[in-house]
């Protein structure tokens, strides 16, 4: 991942990152709707997700969509790795105005092992912000990059 604009701590940490190299520079993009919200992420491994520079993954409102949110940054990228499965967590995203103590957002990406697909769908799972902190948006990914 030489082109990619993250910053692994640790040999382990870069090591998880190499598994995912093939999928650095795409673009993935999911949606949530219901009666009064709809939302599009946008989610880039390496480097400003929707074009909005530091964004690892972005929230846009169908309301204001020249107004990105961000929810992670892809300096702040945390990679965990098991046999079958990798979590990202993108920190220090925008500030909650009122939820969460005003914690900075985050998004944690679950990328688990399916050997059909190259790289799938992704999925919102949720956004927990009834949290007094540690709130996240959690995503998943399929993909058989990250087989064993
Ligand atoms: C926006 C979105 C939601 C988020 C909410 C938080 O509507 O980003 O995902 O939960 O803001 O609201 P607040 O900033 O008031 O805490
Ligand atoms: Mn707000």
């Amino acid at each position: 991942t030489k082109a990619c604009k993250l910053f692994p701590e640790s040999d382990s940490e870069r090591k998880v990152l190499s598994r995912l190299e093939p999928l650095a520079q795409k673009n993935f993009t999911a949606e949530t709707k219901n009666t009064d919200e709809h939302y599009t992420y946008v989610f880039q491994l390496c480097g400003d997700a929707g074009g909005v520079p530091g964004a690892g993954l972005i929230q846009v409102d169908s309301k204001k969509p020249d107004k990105p949110t961000v929810v992670g940054v892809y300096n702040s990228t945390q990679a965990i790795g098991g046999s079958d499965w990798v979590m990202l967590i993108y920190r220090n995203g925008d500030k909650y105005d009122g939820h969460c103590n005003k914690e900075f957002r985050k998004a944690i990406i679950m990328i688990s092992c399916n050997r059909e697909v190259d790289m799938g769908q992704m999925k919102v799972i949720l956004e927990d912000r009834d949290r007094v902190q540690d709130c996240f948006y959690l995503f998943e990914l399929d993909s058989s990059e990250v087989c064993p």
